[in-house]
């Protein structure tokens, strides 16, 4: 007996041929039947803004990495060449949106004024959270792969029973797209019709796995087989990516449920400060993306429409310093806490055995300064 296969439900999905852009790596504009009226109101100031956005976040993540390299961070994720993914989605959101992201929004944490004592904090192993998720609309980083479409689409849920309008975005990665979590947070997100955006950076390796081996298919497919509809889009280019996220939020606002917006686009630097990409990757492969940088392909369009590019690049550059300087100063002078502080917000309340717990953890430390 022979099973018939439904064919994939292609219609539902835009820009499988190629991804969906309106900026042409060379800076030119080029026409978008889809995104172009979600555009109009981006102005030379608006593209500006978003010129220094992206690039106070690359510098973010150059100053993190090399915190990472002087011993002072234990780890860092870094995000170069995913600025425009990152800052395109973001700046389409309004600040009671509740994003949860992985652990390489960096952009986002930036984007919502998160201190840097807090953000860094995490990844300097001072503190398990960074943050007050509910004051910034931001979840903590998420570890586990996928996790957070299911706690993105469980809040979003919640939202719609409250009667507001905020829509939910899950950040999630090309891996993660394969994860059981992921798959059960878009069965509940398209069932219910939930206001939830999933948001896709593809940026072509889960750690040393490249996606051509993680799918024979483009991962903007796989939303579709439950009928949760899906934008592929230049994710190196801020204006497709601003574009196909104001879409996915107003279906969502308006009741039109879920989106998967598949953002094509290159880890430029390594999976983490821990990680060697030379044993998986060529060079010549980073070379191409190189010339798909994000931030360099606005900077060409901003001088093909005449903005006086040597201004904004000095303003940018005076902002960027204005924020290294505070990052590192909050990185410098953050202080370790009391190690006994992780047993005190484990569970609203103390149990007896996290007591004992702590009581014993402080007998060990007391052991060991005796030692010393
Ligand atoms: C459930 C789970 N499985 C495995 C891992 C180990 N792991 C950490 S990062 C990663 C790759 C994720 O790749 P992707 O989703 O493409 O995100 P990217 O790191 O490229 O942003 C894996 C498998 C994990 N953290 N959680
Ligand atoms: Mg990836």
């Amino acid at each position: 007996m022979s099973i018939a296969v439904p064919p994939p439900q292609t219609e539902l999905v835009s820009g499988l041929d190629a991804p969906l852009s309106v900026l042409h790596p060379d800076g030119s504009r080029q026409e978008s039947e889809i995104l172009d009226e979600h555009l109009a109101d981006v102005d030379e100031t608006a593209l500006t803004d978003l010129y220094v956005d992206m690039s106070i976040v690359r510098r973010v993540d150059q100053e993190a990495f090399a915190l990472t390299r002087q011993g002072k961070l234990v780890l860092w994720p870094p995000l170069l060449g995913q600025e425009a993914a990152q800052v395109g989605s973001g700046r389409a959101l309004r600040e009671t949106d509740f994003v949860f992201g992985s652990y390489r929004e960096h952009a986002l944490a930036v984007l919502r004024g998160v201190g840097f004592a807090g953000f860094l904090g995490v990844w300097e192993g001072l503190t398990f959270s960074g943050w007050d998720p509910h004051a910034h609309h931001l979840a903590t980083p998420q570890i586990i792969i996928g996790a957070q479409t299911l706690h993105a689409t469980g809040y979003a849920m919640a939202t719609r029973m409250d009667g507001a309008d905020d829509v939910a975005v899950a950040y999630l990665g090309d891996g993660a797209t394969s994860e059981g979590d992921v798959n059960e947070a878009m069965v509940f997100a398209s069932t219910f019709r939930v206001p939830v955006v999933f948001f896709c950076q593809n940026n072509h390796y889960a750690i040393s796995e490249p996606v051509r081996v993680q799918s024979d298919f483009p991962l903007a497919l796989r939303p579709t087989g439950f009928g949760i509809p899906a934008l592929r889009v230049d994710g190196n280019d801020v204006l497709a990516v601003h574009a196909a996220t104001r879409i996915a939020l107003a279906r969502a606002r308006s009741g039109g449920g879920p989106t998967f917006i598949e953002a094509v686009t290159y880890r430029m630097g390594p999976h983490t400060t821990t990680d060697d990409p030379t044993r998986y990757r060529r060079d010549e492969e980073v070379a191409d993306w190189r010339e798909k940088d994000p931030i360099l392909r606005l900077e060409r369009h901003l001088e093909k429409i005449g903005a006086r590019t040597d201004r904004i690049r000095e303003e940018a550059q005076v902002r960027c310093d204005a924020m290294a300087r505070e990052l590192r100063d909050a990185v410098m002078t953050a202080e370790a806490p009391e190690s006994a502080t992780m047993f005190d917000h484990v569970y609203t309340r103390q149990t007896a055995r996290l007591e004992r717990q702590r009581a014993e953890h402080l007998a060990f430390v007391d052991s060991i300064e005796e030692g010393a």
